[in-house]
This record gives C-alpha cells, sequence and structure tokens, in this order.
C-alpha cells in the first residue's frame, strides 16, 4: 500500500467505543484491529480500564478507544474508576461510536445516551446483528432508538461474525478531522505491553472461574524483562479473602496451570515471540474499594 499518511487530506483522530456492559465493544475492537487486544467474555463488565486500537486505513488512522461498559448502579471504588474512565474517554475524543444489542434496548441504554456528546458526530453500531432470525427487525429497532436520539449514522454489524466491520472503519473516517497520521501503518496499539499481559491473565480468570470470583479479582505485573526476544513475566493475581486463593490455585494447582498456560499463548501471539510466565495468588482484602490499592494496580 503506497502510504499516504501525510497527504493533504488525511484524516487522523480518537473514537470512543461505548455502551452498556456485554454489548460487544472489544470483540467489535479486535475485529476492528484484526488482533485480539481487548479481552472479552460472556460476563458483563469485562473490561476496566481504557484501552487503545490504531486501525489505519488508505486515507485515515483512526484510534479506538474501548471502554468499560458503562453502569448506571454505583457500586465500588473500582466500579467509579471504569465509569470515570468512560466519561474522560467522551471528554477526549473527536468521534463517538455507542454499541447497542440488536435485539435488546434497555434503559441502561438510555442511560448512556444522556452521556453522549452534542458536539461532535455520534455513531451508533448495532451489533450481534447474527442473532436477528430476520434483518427487518432492525427497522421498528431503529425507529425506537432514534425517538431518543438522533444519529450521525447507524451501522448494523456483526463483531463475532465480522459483518460490515471493514465498512463501519470506513464510514467513522470520515468524520475525523484533517490531519496526518500519529503512529506507523504497523502500530496496534497505545497500550503498553505490561498493561495488556496483565488483561490477558485477567481474562483467563473471566473465562476460567466461576459466576462471582472474577469480580473480586485484579492482576499486577511484577516483573516484565527482555531476555534476548523473550519476555519474562511475573504476575501477581489478586484476590478478596484467603478462600478465593484455593480455588484460583485448584487441585494441586491446576486451575492456575491452566490460567497461565492459556494467558501465555495469548501473550506470545499479541507479542509474536517467546514467553515465560510465572503466576502467583495474592490476597489483598477489599482491594475493590480501596482508592489506594486501586492506584497501585493501575486504576485511575
Ligand atoms: N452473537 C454475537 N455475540 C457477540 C458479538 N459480538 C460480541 N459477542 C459476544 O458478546 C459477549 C460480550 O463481548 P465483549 O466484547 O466482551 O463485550 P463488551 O461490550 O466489551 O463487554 P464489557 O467489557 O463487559 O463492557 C461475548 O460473549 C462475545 O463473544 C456478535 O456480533 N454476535
Ligand atoms: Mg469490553
Amino acid at each position: 500500500m503506497p502510504d499516504k499518511t501525510t497527504a493533504a487530506d488525511f484524516r487522523t483522530g480518537y473514537v470512543a467505543i461505548v455502551g452498556r456492559p456485554n454489548v460487544g465493544k472489544s470483540t467489535l475492537l479486535n475485529r476492528l484491529v484484526g488482533q485480539k487486544l481487548s479481552i472479552t467474555s460472556r460476563k458483563p463488565q469485562t473490561t476496566r480500564q481504557r484501552i487503545t486500537g490504531i486501525v489505519t486505513l488508505q486515507d485515515a488512522q483512526l484510534l479506538f478507544v474501548d471502554t468499560p461498559g458503562f453502569q448506571s448502579k454505583h457500586g465500588s471504588a473500582l466500579n467509579r474508576s471504569m465509569n470515570r474512565a468512560v466519561t474522560q474517554a467522551l471528554a477526549g475524543v473527536d468521534v463517538v461510536l455507542m454499541v447497542l444489542e440488536a435485539d435488546h434496548f434497555s434503559d441502561e441504554d438510555r442511560a448512556i445516551m444522556s452521556l453522549l456528546p452534542k458536539d461532535r458526530p455520534v455513531m451508533l453500531a448495532i451489533n450481534k446483528t447474527d442473532r436477528l432470525g430476520d434483518r427487518l427487525e432492525l427497522l421498528p429497532f431503529i425507529v425506537k432508538i432514534t425517538k431518543h436520539r438522533t444519529f450521525d449514522e447507524i451501522l448494523p454489524v456483526s463483531a463475532s461474525k465480522n459483518h460490515a466491520v471493514g465498512a463501519l472503519a470506513k464510514v467513522i473516517a470520515k468524520y475525523l478531522p484533517v490531519a496526518p497520521a500519529i503512529y506507523t501503518n504497523d502500530e496496534i496499539t497505545e497500550s503498553s505491553e505490561r498493561f495488556l499481559a496483565a488483561e490477558l491473565v485477567r481474562e483467563k480468570l473471566f473465562r476460567l472461574l466461576g459466576d462471582e470470583l472474577p469480580y473480586v479479582c485484579a492482576v499486577s505485573i511484577d516483573r516484565f524483562v527482555m531476555e534476548g526476544r523473550m519476555r519474562r513475566i511475573s504476575a501477581s493475581i489478586i484476590v478478596d479473602k484467603e478462600s478465593h486463593k484455593g480455588i484460583v490455585v485448584g487441585s494441586k494447582g491446576s486451575r492456575l496451570k491452566e490460567i497461565g498456560t492459556r494467558a501465555r499463548q495469548d501473550m506470545e501471539t499479541l507479542f509474536d515471540g517467546k514467553v515465560h510466565l510465572e503466576l502467583w495468588v495474592k490476597v489483598k482484602g477489599g482491594w475493590s474499594d480501596d482508592d489506594r490499592v486501586l492506584k497501585q494496580l493501575g486504576y485511575d
């Protein structure tokens, strides 16, 4: 592809991806970038902090910011930090992309709509269209939504089936300001490898532990060093209670081993190099409601 990133009409800008928990924001980000950057699971509130994904097209560079699912119920200090990540992302971007589920529109979605800025372009991606029996169901759905607010563009997509995702990026690009690219064609994120590594461990907790435990777990990276082309990473899984520790470790350490193996495999794919991963489990009672500990764990 010829490099046109400095052409006079090249467009570059930040795009916040916002929506209720579990609508598929992170799956969409990964599909847009073409790499698994942001962790996903069938459980709500998987994403806790902003994560960027860079998409460079012929005539534009889109800097997507994946955000936690916005919740209207006020809970722990961690929940408040997650909502702050959303409002901060909304304040600092050129375009907003709201994501809805094609077969579900709730008060929570409406609450997010009321947060959307009025002075910048706002797009709507209606995700999970693969779940619709008949695409004609989209028409009354769109009529219902646009009674609450109008959008600059409305695009039905399926992130998991990769349907209409490329078209979505091209449409959004038209709304970005004219500016030269910030990153080279091969850069895919602004997020650090340290952060991405911790996230991949956290994903395995969401996928391999029960329905409650992932919410009382966090991950910190204690050591991250390059040894030649190999990354040597030591990470701690922080849990809330002593009794959680045994569940995470599993019988004869089997669950911890599985978490580590799967996280390491994903890291090796993402970093394109060998990884040596060592995992520990530590108890820090009440960490999710302690602003000081949250700061230490990298939450704003
Ligand atoms: N059927 C279907 N499922 C999807 C689609 N996109 C995402 N999902 C599923 O929806 C669930 C949630 O996806 P995520 O990408 O983690 O959702 P999210 O909006 O980032 O969720 P939070 O980070 O918790 O706010 C996962 O089980 C995905 O596989 C889609 O297009 N179709
Ligand atoms: Mg997410």
